[in-house]
Parts: structure tokens; C-alpha cells; sequence
């Protein structure tokens, strides 16, 4: 620890960790958040080196947002599959076969795929961005469970494309029956990248952001969590006497765990590995998040 605090002040760094990063590496952040809070805050932070724990769209989204500033991402393995599951030639086929459609994309997608869209979204402020546009087709990509989820509470036409989250895509009815019957006062949060009959039978969708501010303004004190494993540490460290449940064992991503103490100290000593985006596609990228920060 002493090594990395002062590798940190060297450098001017700080270390943001994704809520679904490994409890030491949330325990070692300067601040913990969801993808947007840790770009957003990456873009004001008095810092000249960005750590960015998470996977690699996280990372470029902070780069995006904080050009001025040196974005490192401990591991390059740390991917996230949802994200690659569409491209930006994919994105353009759908705007021919929809012409006219304004696109959305999910915040896990590449800044090439952002490039491409009108507007990014979160799953915090992803059904406010799309009642923020005007009525019309809109293209969802890449998640499809997100999309239908908007599509349902929208009541809108909304396209769709066939990705999705492999840990949340896991989660069956069988796993929600097992919770409601070992936790009966449980209330059941889960995040809406979560298959459509899941969500149909929650007490509560929402991203991590929002089950972070739930679970501490709920007077209930029992809580089945469906989104990945690594927001119980946090839930738990800010909610003493309340209880948080895993909804599936599923709900666990590999690419997430990437990141140890030993990389942060190499990627501060070393200043790689560099998460750049090239300035063509930077731009529109920017513009695409700037519009929803603009929309939420
Ligand atoms: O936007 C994020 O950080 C993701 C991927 C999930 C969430 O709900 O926070």
C-alpha cells in the first residue's frame, strides 16, 4: 500500500473502481460508482493519471470525457462481451434498414459503436433519455433485454439488437423462487439487463446506482440483489444491520476481476496500458454522451 499511495502522488493519480470491481479493489479506490458517476468524476477530478478499475468501455468512456487527462486500464483482457457483440458496421446496417430511427446505445458499448449513435444512455437514465426523444422508431443496441424493457415501459416501438450480459442473461425464474422462498421479507431489486421475466417479477429494476441509493432510503432491511456479485461489498459496507442476498450464482463477471493490487502498481510505474481513442471517432463519441448528459 505505502508503494502504490506513493506511485499515486508521483503521478497525480486517482483510482476509480467500478461497482462491480473485487472488494480489495474497492476498498483501495478513491471513489467507487457506476460507469458515468467515474467518467463524469474522472472529467472534474484534480488529477493528471485516471486508474480506471473496470472494463475497457469504462475506461475509454472516461477518456472521452477527460481528454486532458492519462487514462489507465490495469488489464487490457478486461473486456466486456456485451460490448463486443456489436460493431460499428453492425450499427450502420441498421440505420439503412431504419431510416429516419434515432439510435441509443448502451454505455457498454466501444467508443467506434458511440461514434455511430445519437445518444448514449445508462441503465440509470436510459428511460429518461428515450422520453426525452421525440416520438418515432429508435434503435436499441446492443442489449436486448435493456431495449425490451424500454420498449415495454415505454410503450414505444423500439428496435432491438441480440446481445447481452452474460452473467445477467444467466439468471433464471428458478433462481427467484429459490430467493422469495429462503428470504420472504426480502424486497427483489434487479438490474434490467436481466431476461424480461425476471424483471417482470422484481419489486424494483434498477442500475447499481440506483440500488445503492434504495437500499439506503428503504426501510426495509432484507434485499435480493440481481446484478453482479461485486455490488454486495458495497451494499453491505454502507447498509450496517441491513442484510443483501445474491439472487444467482451466475451473477459474476470474469473480466471484472482482472484487476489486483500488483497492476495498479505496475501501471503506475509504467504509465500503460494507455486507453487512447483516436480523434475522429473521440469526437462523435463525445458528442453521443454529451447529448445525454444534456437529455438526464
Ligand atoms: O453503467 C454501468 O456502470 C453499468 C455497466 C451498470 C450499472 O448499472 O451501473
Amino acid at each position: 500500500m505505502e508503494e502504490l499511495q506513493e506511485l499515486k502522488r508521483r503521478r497525480q493519480a486517482i483510482i476509480l473502481a467500478h461497482n462491480y470491481q473485487p472488494p480489495a479493489i474497492q476498498d483501495l479506490a478513491d471513489h467507487v460508482g457506476d460507469s458515468l458517476e467515474l467518467s463524469l468524476l474522472a472529467a472534474r477530478a484534480d488529477a493528471r493519471v485516471i486508474v480506471f478499475c473496470g472494463v475497457d468501455f469504462m475506461a475509454e468512456a472516461a477518456a472521452l470525457l477527460a481528454p486532458d487527462k492519462l487514462v489507465l486500464l490495469p488489464d487490457l483482457r478486461a473486456r466486456c462481451s456485451l460490448a463486443d457483440m456489436i460493431t460499428p458496421e453492425d450499427v450502420r446496417a441498421l440505420r439503412t434498414m431504419h431510416p429516419g430511427a434515432a439510435v441509443l446505445s448502451y454505455i457498454n458499448t466501444s467508443a467506434a459503436v458511440k461514434a455511430e449513435s445519437d445518444v448514449t444512455v445508462t441503465s440509470s437514465n436510459a428511460q429518461r433519455v428515450l422520453d426525452a426523444i421525440p416520438n418515432g422508431e429508435v434503435i436499441f443496441v446492443p442489449d436486448g433485454n435493456l431495449g425490451r424493457y424500454l420498449a415495454t415501459r415505454s410503450g414505444r416501438r423500439v428496435v432491438t439488437w441480440d446481445g447481452h450480459c452474460r452473467a445477467h442473461h444467466e439468471v433464471r425464474v428458478d433462481d427467484v423462487r429459490t430467493a422469495r422462498r429462503l428470504h420472504p421479507r426480502a424486497v427483489l431489486m434487479v438490474h434490467p439487463e436481466v431476461r424480461p421475466e425476471i424483471s417482470a417479477c422484481a419489486d424494483l429494476v434498477l442500475g447499481t446506482g440506483g440500488m445503492v441509493r434504495m437500499a439506503r432510503e428503504r426501510p426495509e432491511t432484507e434485499f435480493i440483489v440481481g446484478t453482479e456479485a461485486g455490488l454486495l461489498h458495497r451494499l453491505t459496507g454502507e447498509n450496517p444491520g441491513k442484510r443483501f442476498y445474491l439472487l444467482s450464482p451466475s451473477l459474476w463477471c470474469h473480466t471484472m476481476k482482472y484487476t489486483t493490487r500488483d497492476r495498479i502498481i505496475a501501471c503506475l510505474r509504467d504509465l500503460e496500458p494507455r486507453v487512447q481513442v483516436p480523434p475522429g471517432v473521440a469526437a462523435r463519441a463525445r458528442r453521443a454522451m454529451e447529448r445525454m448528459v444534456e437529455l438526464t
